[in-house]
């Protein structure tokens, strides 16, 4: 960074199937860097206290139905709403750690019939891109092995199986995967040393956008 200029923050974001782990990691990584006295902030989409997050939330816990294409684009509205705050945080030096963003948008849309990656990808171009995507890969099996899934809509396991391969036909070479079987201990360590490595290398960096 240019002396005297304050170094942007990074925009790290967190993906995979429910029970990988993200949670946990998301909070160890976010406490890790502040006892580094990083500038840091932890952020999750779905954002369910906005207006669209209350429909969302609403529709994940089976309390309205919706059309797949309509709650598609409130998942996207609902970043879309955050947009501006991303940017201006990450422009003022703050770090973002975030727990699901437009993969998940993609890769739980595109899970359903009839709605292809193309399609799901589309409303969500032009967001802020992360600088960095870390993913937690976990088979199914594994994932249930922690305990059955939840009671929301999307925590089944033939679903979480599309889920999964869509990540996997999203993945670039640019990912970072995170074997999340492991201990939590050794993930949140290797995950610490990873972000701050991205948190030095984006520093003078532009922010790029999707699908970029
Ligand atoms: N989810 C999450 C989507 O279907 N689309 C999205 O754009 C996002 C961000 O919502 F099943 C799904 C993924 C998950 C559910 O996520 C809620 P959390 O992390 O369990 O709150």
């Amino acid at each position: 960074a240019v002396s005297g200029m304050t170094a942007r923050g990074a925009f790290i974001v967190f993906e995979g199937v429910d029970r990988c782990g993200k949670t946990t990691q998301t909070q160890r990584l976010v406490a890790a860097l502040q006892s580094r006295k990083v500038d840091v902030e932890l952020c999750r989409f779905p954002d369910r206290t906005t207006a669209t997050g209350k429909i969302i939330d609403s529709y994940l816990k089976n309390g309205v139905e919706l059309d797949d294409h309509a709650v598609h684009l409130l998942f996207s509205a609902n970043r879309w709403e955050s947009a501006q705050a991303i940017r201006k945080k990450l422009a003022a030096g703050t770090t973002l750690i975030v727990d699901r963003y437009a993969h998940s948008g993609v890769c739980f849309s595109a899970a359903k019939q009839g709605m292809d990656i193309e399609w799901c990808k589309a409303p969500d171009a032009g967001l802020p891109a992360p600088d960095a995507v870390i993913f937690l890969k976990l088979a199914i099996a594994d994932a249930m092995k922690r305990g059955q899934f939840g009671e929301e809509r999307y925590e089944k396991q033939d679903f979480q199986t599309k889920v999964l391969d869509n990540f996997m036909q999203m993945k670039t070479d640019s990912w970072r995967v995170i074997d999340a079987k492991r201990p939590i201990d050794a993930i949140a360590e290797e995950i610490e040393t990873l972000a701050l490595d991205i948190i030095n290398s984006c520093a003078d960096k532009p922010l790029e956008t999707l699908w970029k």
